[in-house]
């Protein structure tokens, strides 16, 4: 084998393992961005119980789920369920402030008057402070 064959079977070794590398890359990037998308699309849609009901549960300390969408002109419609002590379901901004505890489910419902990004939160003292926040968004 002449230097020159040898030299060209190298290039051709590098450029071919250039290609799988880069095909090997693609894919594991469009993966991930599949599995982000996924992860994005099973959180969106919030858990509804029974028809048109939302179903929050209130445990320490926290809300699941943390994020609800709604419109605006909505009679929003939340079943409250604690998993230990007494919580609050309190919205300040939309007057919202409903009790609930363990064992005894409380439905609550308002009307979402107005657009925007709503906290809401539990007035349990320490609650809020320890993490019992979400966000109600009005679009
Ligand atoms: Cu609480």
């Amino acid at each position: 084998m002449s230097n020159k064959n040898a030299l060209g079977l190298f290039i051709l070794i590098l450029i071919v393992g250039g290609i799988i590398t880069f095909n090997n890359f693609k894919n594991a990037t469009s993966s991930n961005v599949n599995k982000s998308t996924k992860i994005i699309s099973s959180s969106s849609p919030s858990p509804t119980f029974p028809q048109g009901t939302i179903l929050i549960k209130g445990f320490n300390t926290g809300f699941t789920p943390k994020e609800i969408t709604v419109k605006q002109g909505d009679t929003v419609k939340i079943r409250l369920v604690s998993d230990d002590s007494p919580h609050t379901f309190t919205i300040d901004e939309l007057g919202v402030d409903q009790q609930f505890n363990w064992g005894k489910d409380v439905d609550v419902s308002f009307i979402a008057s107005k657009k925007g990004t709503f906290q809401f939160y539990c007035r349990v003292p320490g609650h809020k402070e320890a993490g019992m926040v979400g966000t109600l968004t009005v679009i």
